[in-house]
């Protein structure tokens, strides 16, 4: 693979463009693997890269039924932050920020990640108190982040509203290298980096079917015939559920659809991320100038992949207090992905009842920011037939075991 750099842009420049490479290879499939993902969002991409950069394991699949990064990696609103609460979730949440800061360089290819800040309002005493619990817990786990006072809220965010009637402002949790970064370009830089490394990345490529000897897997059925595998790892997000039943078990998984919508572009008038979870809204300002915009989820169990009315105007008219300049604005587009909430907030990171099958999932609505941490950590579970550290806490024995990560504050969208 030829490296992107200025010198390349220059070169092109002079030579209207011919040299440019595809970005990623699209083989057929081979027979056999030694590692088989299903699901190519950006975690199962990320632990393509890390099993063959980090481990060496390079005789990889990743199958695809639609186009890479066309689930949740890219219609989310692309907020990164690890500002959570338990110390297993700080952990995994600070190593991925930490990843992202250099994660262009790493991968060679420009995810234009801005750490801008993210700020999460305080509208109730009882979220206040939220707020400065998870203050100290950042600071006891080495997270940077800080409670700011209203004054100070509207210094970072000048068109904002501390003194609504309903829900003033009374404070907010603050983590200034929190940001954003494009979603797109996160699966597209590690499907390039995979590929590079020798993944194989098959798109239209749908798991019908899971082939098994006895306890162990032995590969999958696809629409592109039988691919036989020594290791499967499942990353499907939304389609988890439909997945563990292919090879034979129930999750606590349900699975929900989550929106956001954007308006027309206007002028910049916000530079950092805004989540004001008490009113279920939350909002940014993307390169374009389209304020992105997001509520919570629906309130029912769904597949749909689209957008609501209802929707649109449960979320614009929570922010309309707090942000009033958003009332006459256009709203242009809205869309919805399907999410996956298990009942501590918390992902799945783990072996199953099936030997050698591994599944990441639950990343529910927030599993952007965790990309790089959570393809990380899997990789090292696929590579080594258990998770490390970094990991071992999001095993399925949790639920029977009884020993939650609650972060349903932390997850800071209304479910
Ligand atoms: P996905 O990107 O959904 O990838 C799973 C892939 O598996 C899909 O491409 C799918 O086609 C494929 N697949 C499914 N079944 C099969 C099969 N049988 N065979 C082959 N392939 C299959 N998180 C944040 O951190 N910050 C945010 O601001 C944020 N905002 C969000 C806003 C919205 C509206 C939504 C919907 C989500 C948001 N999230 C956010 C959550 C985040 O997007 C997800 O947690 C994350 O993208 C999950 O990534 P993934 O790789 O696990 O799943
Ligand atoms: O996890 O920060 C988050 C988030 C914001 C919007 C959706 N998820």
């Amino acid at each position: 693979m030829k490296r992107y750099s200025a010198f390349a842009i220059a070169r092109e420049a002079v030579r209207h463009h011919i040299g440019w490479e595809r970005a990623w290879r699209s083989p057929e499939p081979k027979a056999t693997y030694d590692v088989v993902i299903v699901g190519a969002g950006g975690h199962g991409l990320a632990t393509a890269y890390y099993l063959a950069k980090n481990h060496g394991i390079r005789r990889v699949a990743v199958l695809e039924k639609g186009w890479l990064g066309g689930g949740n990696t890219g219609r989310n609103t692309t907020i990164i932050r690890s500002n959570y609460l338990q110390d297993e979730s700080a952990a995994i949440f600070e190593k991925s920020r930490g990843l992202y800061e250099t994660l262009s360089q790493d991968l060679n290819y420009n995810i234009m990640f801005s750490p801008r800040g993210v700020l999460m309002l305080a509208q109730t005493e009882p979220e206040l108190r939220a707020w400065q619990r998870t203050a100290h817990a950042n600071r006891l786990a080495g997270i940077e982040s800080e409670m700011v006072t209203p004054d100070r809220i509207k210094q970072i965010v000048p068109i904002i509203n501390v003194t609504g009637p309903r829900y003033p402002v009374l404070g907010g949790l603050w983590q200034a290298r929190g940001g954003t970064a494009r979603h797109d370009a996160v699966a597209w830089g590690y499907a390039r980096a995979a590929s590079d490394l020798g993944v194989d990345i098959i798109q239209q490529c749908e798991v019908t079917g899971i082939k098994r000897d006895g306890a162990a897997v032995t590969g999958v059925e696809t629409t592109k015939g039988m691919i036989s595998c020594k290791k499967l790892c499942i990353v499907v997000a939304g389609s988890s559920g439909v997945l563990a039943e292919m090879v034979g078990f129930r999750l606590p998984v349900e699975s929900v659809a989550l929106q956001a919508l954007v308006s027309e572009p206007i002028k910049p008038c916000m530079d950092c991320v805004v989540m004001a979870n008490t009113v279920h809204g939350y909002m940014s300002q993307s390169d374009k100038g389209e304020l992105v915009i997001g509520g919570g989820a629906d309130g029912f169990n769904n597949y749909t992949q689209r957008g609501s009315f209802q929707h649109i105007e449960e979320t614009v008219r929570a922010l309309i207090e707090t942000f009033p300049m958003i009332s006459r604005l256009k709203m242009l587009r809205q869309w919805g992905g399907i999410v996956d909430m298990t009942g501590d907030r918390s992902p799945i990171i783990s072996s199953t009842p099936v030997k050698n099958v591994f599944i990441n999932c639950g990343w529910g609505t927030g599993g952007f920011k965790a990309i790089p941490g959570s393809g990380w950590a899997t990789a090292e579970m696929v590579a080594d037939g258990a998770p490390r550290a970094l990991a071992s806490s999001f095993s399925l024995d949790r639920f029977r075991e009884g020993r939650m990560i609650d972060e349903s504050v932390a997850a800071a969208v209304a479910h």
